[in-house]
């Protein structure tokens, strides 16, 4: 039974063909002329890709004194979020990153430097902002959660050869759907995780990936990240983002260890491409 509701749920998300860009040809972009702005080629043709083996990190405090660097960092490709740094916690994290998802905060508050970091730099980089639930684009552009809008125009003037991409709106949604079909309580409208979005995108581009540190190893803490002092137990379980419900459905789909999971907090997820449905 468990292993039907494995195939199921990887079918589902697999034949949905969730991974959707901003290409620049909808309103009110191609009116703004983003058809030149966004990269010609679409995420999945302009990676070296697809991945044979890849690594999600997640940002949660538990994965320090976790050893797990150099295991991470002999993946194909290592995808982090956000402003995770990997200098200074290469034991525990790796070193390597080659996809970025960062939500619209990032771009937005000066406080990261997104024009300036390099922890940007030399790498995919693909962000989201929620935008209404209706799918308007137009309202979106008028007033998304953060102006990622601007830093997007200005980034890819300054380095139009780096891979970066914003997600469809769409893509966001449609995955709550997904995750709200399959939970018996009423999951809370509010958009999903960089964490869950991440995992899905490397889903649609790797052969095989190993999640880290998303569903909690027996190093679980109330330390939000690995890399600040601050503590709260809502990080990990969530809040503003169904994460709990997220978690949940990740585990329903992986394959486990129990022995990884409780030392690594490792799970295994097949990419849609090996997916028989
Ligand atoms: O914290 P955040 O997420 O950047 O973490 C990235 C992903 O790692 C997983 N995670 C993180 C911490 C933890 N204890 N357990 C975890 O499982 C989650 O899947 C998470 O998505 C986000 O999702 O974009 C989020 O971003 C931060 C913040 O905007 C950025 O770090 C930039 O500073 C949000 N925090 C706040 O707004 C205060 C967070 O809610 C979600």
């Amino acid at each position: 039974k468990k292993q039907r509701d494995k195939k199921n749920l990887l079918c589902q998300l697999k034949q949905h063909k969730l991974l959707r860009t901003l290409t620049g040809s909808e309103e009110p972009f191609v009116s703004l002329g983003w058809q030149k702005l966004v990269p010609r080629q679409p995420l999945e043709e302009a990676i070296s890709g697809p991945y044979r083996t890849c690594a999600v990190v997640s940002s949660a405090g538990a994965i320090l004194n976790s050893s797990l660097g150099r295991e991470i960092d002999s993946h194909d490709a290592v995808l982090r979020f956000n402003a995770a740094p990997t200098e200074g916690y290469e034991n525990d994290v790796g070193s390597k990153t080659t996809i970025r998802v960062i939500n619209s905060q990032i771009m937005a508050d000066p406080q990261h430097r997104f024009a300036d970091s390099h922890l940007y730099k030399n790498i995919t980089l693909v962000a989201w902002d929620p935008g209404p639930y209706s799918g308007n684009l137009e309202k979106w552009y008028k007033s998304p959660d953060h102006d990622l809008f601007t830093a997007y125009i200005e980034h890819r003037k300054r380095s139009p050869s780096q891979h970066f991409y914003i997600l469809h709106p769409g893509f966001l949604w449609n995955l709550w759907d997904i995750l709200q079909s399959n939970t018996e309580e009423n999951v809370h409208p509010n958009p999903p995780s960089s964490g869950f979005i991440g995992i899905i995108l490397m889903m649609s581009i790797c052969k095989n990936l190993d999640v880290y540190e998303f569903i909690p190893s027996k190093r679980h803490t109330t330390l939000c990240h690995y890399y600040e002092q601050y503590h709260d137990f809502a990080c990990t379980l969530g809040a503003y983002h169904p994460l709990f419900y997220e978690k949940l459905l990740i585990r329903r789909m992986s394959t486990v260890s129990l022995d990884e999971l409780k030392t690594k907090g490792k799970v295994t997820l097949p990419g849609f491409s090996q997916i028989k449905c």
